[in-house]
């Protein structure tokens, strides 16, 4: 049974991997979406392959976080439009470069930080007023392991994701009170362009960070955000952490030879 059929959800950074694999989930479980990324092709013809299979209303737009104005422009225009979501599903991320501190590119710094902390906060500002407003709403964070343990050189992104955590739980407190929920789902390995984004495009070394393991699939974090949106209203999964079976805490994984 779907708790969220014909409710309408916004998720970011739906162009690829677990905000992509979340958008074809959410569309099974019959809710309305709304997909946001930069690469907005990329969301035509996910937004065309949802609608040959389900049977509901999907809009995209060319969005990035980090551009304040746009996101605030972009949410207002749905809110305007009646459009204001059920479910906002925080995901847009990325993890830039894997460096020592001391040898860190400072502009990996800014897209890491510009993307995961201050885009994941300029969408909740744009859009938690109007669920305020209404009464009722879901925010879905996807955090990380990243988030509750540091890795060698993993040192900034790592930081993003403890500060993810942070605002889940400061916005869960702040809206105490209302009905509003609010939920992270904290996935460690997980194969998707995540990897070769880090690397910018150095397929081998990306794949070695899933050798002789198998990791999660974007689908089992889709699932997994599934089940949270669709818990009972009385219920707020508050933090859902999603490891692979090969996986048992960031320094603790299993590799066949
Ligand atoms: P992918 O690289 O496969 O997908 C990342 C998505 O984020 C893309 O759709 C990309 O779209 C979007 N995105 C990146 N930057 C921006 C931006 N500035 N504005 C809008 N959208 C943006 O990676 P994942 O699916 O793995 O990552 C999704 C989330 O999951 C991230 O927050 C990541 O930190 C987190 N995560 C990933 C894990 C993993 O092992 N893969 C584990 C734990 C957490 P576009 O480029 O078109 O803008
Ligand atoms: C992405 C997973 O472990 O590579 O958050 O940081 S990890």
């Amino acid at each position: 049974m779907s708790r969220i059929r014909g409710r309408l959800a916004l998720v970011t950074g739906a162009s690829a991997g677990i905000g992509r694999a979340c958008a074809l989930r959410l569309a099974e479980d019959g809710a309305d979406l709304v997909l946001w990324a930069r690469r907005e092709d990329r969301l035509g013809e996910l937004a065309d392959d949802i609608r040959a299979r389900s049977n509901v209303e999907v809009s995209v737009a060319a969005v990035d976080v980090r551009d304040r104005a746009a996101v605030f422009a972009e949410a207002e225009r749905s809110i305007a439009a009646g459009r204001v979501p059920d479910m906002l599903i925080n995901n847009a991320g990325l993890g830039a470069g894997l460096a020592p501190v001391h040898e860190g590119s400072l502009d990996d710094w800014d897209r890491m930080i510009d993307t995961n902390v201050k885009g994941l906060l300029f969408v909740t500002r744009a859009i938690l007023p109007a669920m305020v407003e209404r009464g009722s709403g879901h925010v879905v964070n996807i955090g990380s392991i990243a988030g509750e343990q540091v890795y060698p050189s993993g040192n900034v992104y790592c930081a993003s994701k403890f500060a993810v955590r942070a605002i889940t739980e400061g916005t869960s407190i702040d809206l105490l009170g209302t009905p509003i929920r609010v939920s992270a789902v904290n996935p460690g390995l997980a194969e998707t362009e995540f990897s070769l984004v880090r690397f910018e495009g150095d397929t081998e070394r990306a794949d070695r960070v899933y050798e002789g393991l198998e990791p999660l699939t974007a689908g089992d974090v889709a699932e997994a955000v599934s089940f949270v949106v669709n818990a009972p209203p009385h219920v707020n999964v508050s933090a859902l952490q999603l490891l692979a079976t090969d996986q048992r805490s960031v320094h603790h994984i299993h590799r066949e030879d």
